[in-house]
């Protein structure tokens, strides 16, 4: 079976065999086509528009079978298929060389001129279909052109679409990164806000946490005409501890004392919090005074059980507390700050009176309690003024 190989220019005679090249070659044509005949009609059509397509190459074969081997060696810009080949006929030749080669610009040549197996033909992937009898220069030329500019259009829109999917998929990805970002933003937030309302030392809430919570008991307790209870606690002599076995034995008294307490106050309603330095505050909703002064004693013994070695106060071997007991039902023109007035003023009794304390207020009087003996130790009637202590500073307050 015969192969050729030509490049036609207006030096080249009409030729059958051989080949011939004329630089640069930007086309490069594949001629399926028994009929020798119409193989020279072809060329000498394609020759005869010399001059526009002096730069087809054009490759001819006989059968299916040595196109399809060309077409698996050479890269081809169009393929001339006649259908009627000694190895194939009708559009099984079409469809054989479409499955080899699908992305190839095919024109068919035939003897039949026949509409329906023109639109059989395109519907199968043909780019053109061509009469062979009907063949003029420059519907072949240009048929050749638009099937080779349709599938340069093609391959655009291929690498469009290529380049398309591309970018979405590195914006997926950086869509997947955004996300992961956000995550772990989200994670850090949510820590941040642990810290925000947590005290880093001793892991309880901190006073901005305390506040907040005041606030929402308090408006509860207002709604409810409900008794609401704070507790003000004071460690004693704290300066003197930390003198004397470190300000790092501090804080690690600080945080059992902290746990200590939040592990006596076992209703879901209770909250503790470090107020700031050696002082603590529980907030006790719908707590009356009573109650509030057995979770005053429970978390005296709580720190009583720990028996933190104090070697410097004034008052005890072990680490001891003070505490001010205040309770109120919320009136429409009081603050919650009244109630914190309130038990520091009662902190302040019990430390006046000794220290290792519990002091509140019961009409028309102080009363002021020791912890570890559980009973009365003594009464006191209302000061004119009290102190209002903060964990910086102290400020006169009036009654
Ligand atoms: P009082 O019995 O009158 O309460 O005397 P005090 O010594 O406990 O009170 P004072 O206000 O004189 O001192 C409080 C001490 O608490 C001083 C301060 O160094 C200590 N303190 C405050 N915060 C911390 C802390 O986070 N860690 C440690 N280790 N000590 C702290
Ligand atoms: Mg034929
Ligand atoms: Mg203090
Ligand atoms: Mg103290």
């Amino acid at each position: 079976m015969q192969t050729e190989n030509m490049v036609l220019s207006p030096a080249d005679p009409i030729s059958l065999s051989g080949e011939h090249y004329c630089k640069p070659v930007s086309s490069n044509v594949l001629l399926i086509e028994d009929n020798l005949g119409d193989v020279f009609l072809i060329k000498k059509v394609l020759l005869a528009t010399e001059k526009k397509i002096s730069k087809l190459r054009i490759t001819h074969v006989e059968s299916l079978a040595v196109g399809l081997q060309r077409l698996a060696e050479e890269q081809f810009d169009v393929i001339l298929l006649d259908l009627g080949l000694p190895d194939s006929q009708g559009i099984d030749t079409l469809l054989r060389l479409r499955e080899k080669a699908p992305y190839i610009p095919t024109v068919v040549l035939t003897d039949l001129d026949d509409d329906a197996v023109a639109a059989q033909l395109i519907q199968h992937g043909a780019q053109a279909y061509l009469v062979k009898r009907h063949i003029s220069q420059s519907w072949l030329k240009s048929t050749i052109n638009l099937a080779i500019a349709g599938s340069k259009k093609t391959e655009q829109q291929q690498q469009h679409s290529q380049a398309l999917a591309r970018s979405n998929q590195a914006l997926q990805q950086q869509i997947d990164i955004c996300k992961h970002e956000l995550e772990s933003l989200k994670e850090k937030l949510k820590h941040l806000s642990a810290l925000v309302s947590n005290d880093g030392l001793t892991g309880i809430t901190n006073r901005n946490g305390f506040e907040e919570y005041l606030e929402q008991a308090w408006i509860n307790a207002c709604l409810d005409q409900n008794p609401i209870s704070l507790i003000m606690i004071d460690l004693d002599y704290f300066k003197q501890f930390n003198d004397s076995r470190g300000h790092l034995q501090g804080d690690v008294c600080l945080q059992q004392v902290a746990r200590s307490f939040d592990e006596c106050l076992t209703r879901p309603q209770d909250m503790i919090a470090r107020y700031g330095g050696e002082e603590f505050v529980a907030v006790l909703p719908d707590t009356s005074v009573q109650d509030a002064v057995e979770i005053a004693k429970k978390l005296g013994a709580g720190i009583s059980s720990l028996a933190i070695r104090h070697p410097n106060s004034a008052i005890s071997r072990w680490v001891t507390a003070s505490f001010g007991v205040a309770t109120v039902i919320p009136q429409s023109d009081d603050s919650s700050s009244s109630l914190l007035y309130k038990a520091d003023k009662a902190l302040y009794i019990a430390k006046e009176n000794g220290r290792d304390r519990i002091a509140y207020f019961q009409a028309p009087s102080f009363v002021v309690q020791s912890i570890s003996q559980h009973q009365q130790f003594c009464t006191m009637p209302a000061p004119k003024s009290a102190i209002l202590r903060t964990p910086s500073s102290r400020k006169q307050l009036s009654l």
